[in-house]
């Protein structure tokens, strides 16, 4: 350690550059797990462009080389390439799944501007953004390093709820996604001043989705049910009918009766046309559910709900009932439900006169528009 002794100045420049070099290798660390922590909380999200065109840490700093850039190109690409060189089933993978997640919901008069100029919820033009990397349609193909082994057709009747069809979109994709299925989100909107005909959006939706791709799950959503637990699997069941929904916070975290089949309801293909799909007949809020369930009944299908209650929450949005879909006459239900049984066969799937009058492909939904 003579040196040292002989030349002091060589000892600090030698503690200088030690002390920098753990100073930049800090921050280089540093970045490397924002920008790990951005790509990881994006997965399945495709968000990975939003990462490189609005970090701040990749702006600023002069570190991130090519390879890393390249990286994360590359990822951006792979998302978008459809050829799958795997032929591996997609399962769903429950260590990557979060259970509870806390939802951001607020009463529909509500419609804030954050201090940064987003909207909540986002808008549809920001949800688009968001999604940009979904095939147009709000069509996702599953995760790359497999197959889906289900492609489902979310199907949501639609109209006057757009702040609804906000939340539902911006947390939809990524539930979905991290349950690691294929998916169409298709929005069927009632196109006239008519009152609202749920049952022929719904039917009107299976006929459209039958007519684009090959799904083998139909999923009718309403709106406003936004999912509360990622581990309530989406899926359809061979032999039952699946209703997903055990507790709404409506409903103080209960179904209101046994037999609800409200909300969110799982049809094959197969069930949805043996049933004759839903009654055309309810024209305005409520009814077309019950009536779905003894068609259910009727054509020997027993329903199914996810073993565990608490994980088949969801949160209604509070909604008014909207002006152009009143409370449907009481009498009139009561007498629509009596002779449910007897008209299904010939009201239903196989009586609808809809007349389909746009479809819009948003990045993050289908837009059907739809004739009553
Ligand atoms: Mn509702």
């Amino acid at each position: 350690m003579n040196w040292m002794r002989a030349n002091p100045q060589m000892l600090l420049i030698v503690v200088m550059m030690s002390g920098s070099f753990i100073i930049l290798a800090h921050f280089s660390l540093f970045r490397n797990k924002v920008i790990q922590r951005f790509m990881h909380a994006s997965r399945g999200n495709i968000q990975k462009q939003v990462v490189i065109e609005e970090s701040p840490y990749i702006k600023r700093n002069k570190i991130m080389n090519r390879e890393s850039l390249a990286r994360i190109l590359r990822l951006n690409f792979e998302q978008k390439n459809e050829t799958k060189p795997t032929s591996r089933k997609c399962h769903v993978a429950y260590a990557k799944l979060k259970g509870y997640i806390s939802l951001h919901l607020m009463t529909e008069e509500t419609n804030q501007t954050t201090s940064s100029g987003l909207t909540w919820p986002p808008t549809l033009k920001y949800l688009d953004f968001i999604y940009k990397d979904l095939e147009h349609g709000g069509v996702y193909k599953g995760p790359k390093e497999c197959k889906c082994a289900t492609n489902f057709a979310i199907i949501v009747p639609f109209r006057d709820r757009e702040q609804h069809l906000r939340f539902f979109l911006f947390y939809i994709h990524p539930l979905l996604q991290r349950q690691r299925t294929c998916y169409t989100i298709i929005v069927v909107e009632q196109d006239d001043d008519k009152t609202f005909n749920k049952g022929k959006m719904m039917n009107s939706g299976f006929l459209y989705a039958n007519s684009i791709g090959d799904f083998d799950c139909y999923i009718f959503h309403d709106v406003d049910m936004i999912a509360e637990n990622d581990r309530n699997i989406y899926q359809c069941k061979e032999k039952k009918v699946a209703h997903l929904v055990w507790q709404m916070d409506k409903y103080d975290y209960e179904i209101p009766y046994y037999d609800y089949i409200g909300g969110v309801l799982a049809f094959t293909k197969e069930q949805f046309i043996t049933v004759n799909g839903f009654s055309t007949m309810y024209e305005g809020w409520g009814g077309e559910d019950d009536d779905m369930m003894k068609r259910i009944w009727a054509k020997g299908y027993e329903l199914w709900r996810p073993r565990k209650k608490n994980i088949a929450r969801f949160k209604m949005i509070h909604h008014n009932h909207d002006k152009r879909n009143p409370r449907i006459d009481d009498y009139l239900m009561q007498d629509l439900l009596f002779s449910a049984i007897s008209r299904q066969d010939s009201d239903g799937l196989n009586s609808l006169h809809t007349v389909r009058t746009d479809v819009i492909k948003y990045p993050s939904h289908t837009r059907v528009k739809v004739r009553s």
